[in-house]
């Protein structure tokens, strides 16, 4: 056979297993989709430090860039199935069947996986296998074939197209963006209105609050989860004297507030761009636990999302007086995006995203850090993380050149649950000098700094360094990101002429 010919054959393959697959996943459950439970499984077996790689590296597109060299990857694999299969359609044929099982691997490793979830990567399988034995049937050997094998392989493609469609149809149709757009929350205590000068945004700091579409995003998950409000349930079990099962209607009930928390995530390097501020709009989350009755000896909170990730906080963390720990409702006067962990998720100042902000979430689990380890402590990062103190400098930018002399370098300092008492800098190594703080919001939130440099001619280092409320000043110590967060001062490296 021609090679173009079982090239071809091979491709069309691939496609039709992929669809196939996904067409009955968007029947039984989107998650089981045999291509994206092979990237989720992926996601979940890659070393730590390949992982912190690929966030620097893609930042939020590096579950595009994922998807896309899994494409590739496949593909190749097609080409390669068919190139060995001009003689025979036996190498092809076990190559189909190879990543069919590989499917079924990686759905059956989905920690949501049902019995019935199975039958995605299963159909995908013979699917695929089905495919490559028929259209190598009609590959002729003699150019007078020729015509009738190319108009099946067409057929076939389009109808691999038609389904993989069809299956993106059905998985979208359950229809959260109406569930989202019928809420209305009305917090009984509104935050305060942030003062006009809580940024120096026009030196070169962020806007205090994050618009929702930019504040920071890092999850495990590939596809977002889609899960309704009036679909919503959370278990409240473990080590607690009532059981509950809580509704969303459940959570309105309860007495509604907004305070404005600034969100950290662990993976930040020293100067990293992980971080915002919103105004969280959702029920005391120390109310709700007391209601459940904590058993003494319940030391972590074990939450889950709907899509099986995990994370252990410390109840103390949640229960200490004005922890403000929330489930999170709504975020900037809106309910949560869908992308936020719609419709409910956690929120404690302090700590970590990792180990306290679970988004989509479905289960609360009063147990012990003995007992339990959450999804990022078993990779190698630490069960407890309290947010470490730290600052970061936005202007100058990185090798930015500006006229010398005035120069206003600005940024953001944070020192959570505790509060900033003052951010210094220093040029090139000389003394250090004590910025301006923007108007404090609250000590769960961020604090922006200014300050004007008189700068002569010539490349400059520019260093920060934040002293909280209790007299610590951030150490220099260089720490990586692994195990429970970056340290060291932030440097900037730029030219005056
Ligand atoms: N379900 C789920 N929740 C999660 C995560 C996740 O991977 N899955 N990642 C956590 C991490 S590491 C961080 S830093 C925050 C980020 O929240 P954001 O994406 O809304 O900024 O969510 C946390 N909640
Ligand atoms: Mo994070």
């Amino acid at each position: 056979m021609k090679p173009t010919r079982s090239i071809l054959i091979g491709l069309v393959s691939v496609a039709v297993a992929l669809a196939a697959g996904h067409l009955v996943a968007g029947l039984v459950s989107p998650a089981a989709s045999p291509f994206l439970a092979v990237g989720n499984t992926a996601i979940d077996l890659t070393p730590t430090a390949l992982k912190n790689f690929a966030v620097r590296t893609f930042g939020e597109n590096d579950k595009l860039v994922l998807l896309g060299g899994m494409g590739v990857v496949l593909a190749v694999l097609g080409v390669v199935a068919g190139l060995l299969s001009r003689r025979s359609p036996w190498p092809g044929t076990v190559l189909a069947g190879l990543l069919g099982l590989l499917g079924i691997a990686a759905v059956l490793a989905r920690p949501t996986t049902t019995a019935l979830s199975v039958l995605a990567p299963l159909v995908s399988l013979v699917a695929g296998v089905a495919a490559f034995r028929w259209l190598w049937s009609l590959a002729p050997a003699v150019v007078p074939g020729r015509r009738k094998f190319l108009l099946s392989t067409a057929a076939v493609a389009a109808v691999a197209g038609v389904a993989a469609a069809g299956g993106q149809l059905l998985a979208g149709r359950v229809d959260v963006e109406a569930s989202r757009r019928g809420i209305r929350l009305r917090p009984r205590e509104t935050a305060p209105e942030i003062p006009f000068d809580a940024d120096f945004a026009r030196e070169g700091t962020p806007s205090f609050l994050t618009p929702n579409e930019k504040f920071y995003r890092v999850d495990t998950a590939l596809t977002v989860p889609r899960l309704r409000a009036e679909d919503w349930r959370m278990r409240v079990h473990g080590m607690v004297d009532n059981e509950m099962v809580l509704t969303y209607d459940d959570l309105l009930r309860r007495p509604l507030v907004e305070k404005t928390i600034t969100l950290v995530c662990v993976s930040n390097e020293v100067g990293g761009p992980y971080i915002s501020t919103s105004n969280f709009i959702g029920v005391s989350l120390a109310d709700l636990l007391r209601d459940a009755g904590v058993r003494p000896g319940a030391d972590q909170l074990a939450t889950t999302s709907v899509d099986g990730w995990t994370c252990g906080t410390p109840v103390a963390s949640i229960m200490a007086p004005g922890s403000n720990a929330l489930l999170a409702l709504g975020m900037n006067g809106e309910p949560l995006p869908i992308e936020r962990g719609f419709p409910v998720r956690m929120v404690v100042p302090g700590l970590y995203g990792y180990v306290s902000a679970t988004k989509w979430l479905v289960d609360a689990e009063l147990t012990t850090f003995a007992a339990f380890d959450a999804y990022w402590a078993r990779r190698g990062w630490g069960k407890k993380a309290p947010v470490k103190v730290m600052s970061r400098i936005d202007r100058p930018k990185s090798f930015e050149r500006a006229p010398a002399g005035k120069f206003v370098a600005a940024g953001v300092a944070w020192a959570q649950h505790t509060g900033v008492d003052g951010v210094e800098v220093r040029v090139d190594g000389g003394p250090w000098q004590k910025a301006t703080l923007a108007t404090e919001v609250n000590v769960d939130t961020w604090r922006m700094w200014r300050v004007e440099l008189d700068l002569a001619p010539g490349n400059h280092t520019l260093e920060c360094r934040a002293t909280d409320r209790t007299g610590y000043t951030q150490t220099n110590e260089r720490a990586a990101p692994i195990p429970d967060g970056a340290t060291g001062w932030h440097s900037m490296v730029f030219t005056t002429e």
